[in-house]
């Protein structure tokens, strides 16, 4: 399997992250994707090639243009303050209050976050760039093949058992329409995802299998028929983003019944897991997607620091096999998983044994 991989990861490298009521450093840092990549190149998983530049196009196909403008701008406004730590926001538009877009930072930054505890940091932006860069050379590459013309998605027509790995940094699931948090500033998945459909694939199916719910892909593709969004995750009850990924969240208007989320317990061990994981892909196959893209998080690992759910890591085989036997060409989009040492046998686990 081929993955997409850019160095330009390492500019995300905040020195903040808002938890438990302490500034420490970040959960979601360059790391995880240097121990992903080691083990891709360990494990002989194929070759690691360079994104293409693909331009905003893409992401002003599914991002609200203000907010694009907002992340491209934030570090400068924010560096012009006295402030000395990074962009974090204290002020929001809650209930009953304006929703006007403010002008300076602080306010700013309040209106187009979700959440907390993601600083912005200088190089956020460009990274965030290259990460979706990332996601479109995959989604590329499994639709039209590489230099040499072949194109991948017949031969992943027939076979049935082809895919691409975007190792993308940083994450993308929760950014929503016009909102960055929960580590995410640009839907990597969610871009790639749209790009399939500019380009002649009718149905596209996205599966969330990171411990947290996608709240940002199921917003963008919430009220579209043409995108089904599949996730399951810690219930929102007890776990981030809190405030989306209840089970009667089905989708409206155009797209009812298109969003698919199945939230579960503490403690979650893989039988219960794997059954939902079932139910997500007799789903997919119904809905006669084209082509599959995958939130691949794999912080429902046992050991997350962060996550409740009990997976192994031969759990992770277990997964690629399962989403294998779809037979669609399949997009594995890198989300979460936090537990660095394993991060990378994890993540390769789920990649080779979909290669069988
Ligand atoms: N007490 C992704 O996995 N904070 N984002 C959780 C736990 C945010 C995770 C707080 C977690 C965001 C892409
Ligand atoms: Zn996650």
């Amino acid at each position: 399997m081929i993955t997409i991989y850019s160095e330009k990861h390492r500019l995300r490298d905040a020195k903040t992250e808002l938890f438990g009521g302490l500034l420490v450093p970040p959960y979601e840092s360059p790391s995880r994707a240097d121990i992903v990549l080691a083990r891709v190149n360990s494990k002989k998983l194929g070759e690691v090639i360079a994104p293409r530049e693909f331009g905003l196009e893409p992401v002003l196909a599914l991002h609200d243009a203000g907010f694009v403008e907002f992340l491209r701008v934030a570090w400068d406004e924010w560096s012009q303050t006295e402030y000395e730590g990074e962009v974090i926001p204290t002020c929001w538009p809650a209930r009953r209050m304006s929703q006007r877009i403010p002008d300076f930072i602080d306010g700013k930054v309040g209106y187009y976050a979700l959440s907390s505890e993601t600083s912005i940091s200088k190089g956020t932006w460009e990274a965030a760039i290259a990460s979706k860069d990332v996601a479109l050379t995959g989604a590329e590459l499994l639709l039209n093949g590489d230099q040499t013309g072949t194109s991948l998605l017949a031969p992943l027509k027939a076979s049935g058992v082809k895919g691409v790995f975007s190792l993308c940094r940083p994450p993308g699931h929760h950014a929503a329409f016009d909102m960055f948090g929960g580590y995410c500033f640009l839907n990597n998945a969610a871009i790639a995802a749209q790009w399939f459909r500019d380009n002649g694939i009718e149905r596209v199916a996205i599966l969330d299998v990171d411990f947290h719910h996608g709240n940002g892909t199921q917003d963008i593709f919430y009220e579209r028929e043409e995108v089904l969004y599949l996730s399951l995750h810690g219930d929102p009850r007890d776990a981030f983003p809190h405030f989306s990924g209840y089970s009667d969240e089905t989708g409206q208007a155009a797209g009812e019944g298109t969003t698919f989320n199945c939230p579960l317990p503490r403690g979650t061990q893989f039988k219960t897991w794997c059954d939902k994981l079932k139910e997500c892909l007799t789903k997919i196959d119904q809905f006669g997607a084209e082509v599959l893209v995958v939130s691949l998080g794999v912080d429902t690992f046992e050991k997350d620091p962060i996550s409740f759910f009990k997976l192994k890591s031969d759990d992770f085989l277990s997964i690629g096999k399962l989403i294998a036997d779809l037979k669609r060409p399949t997009l594995f989009v890198m989300e979460g998983g936090y537990d660095i040492k394993e991060l990378g046998i994890n993540v390769v686990n789920v990649l080779q044994a979909f290669e069988g």
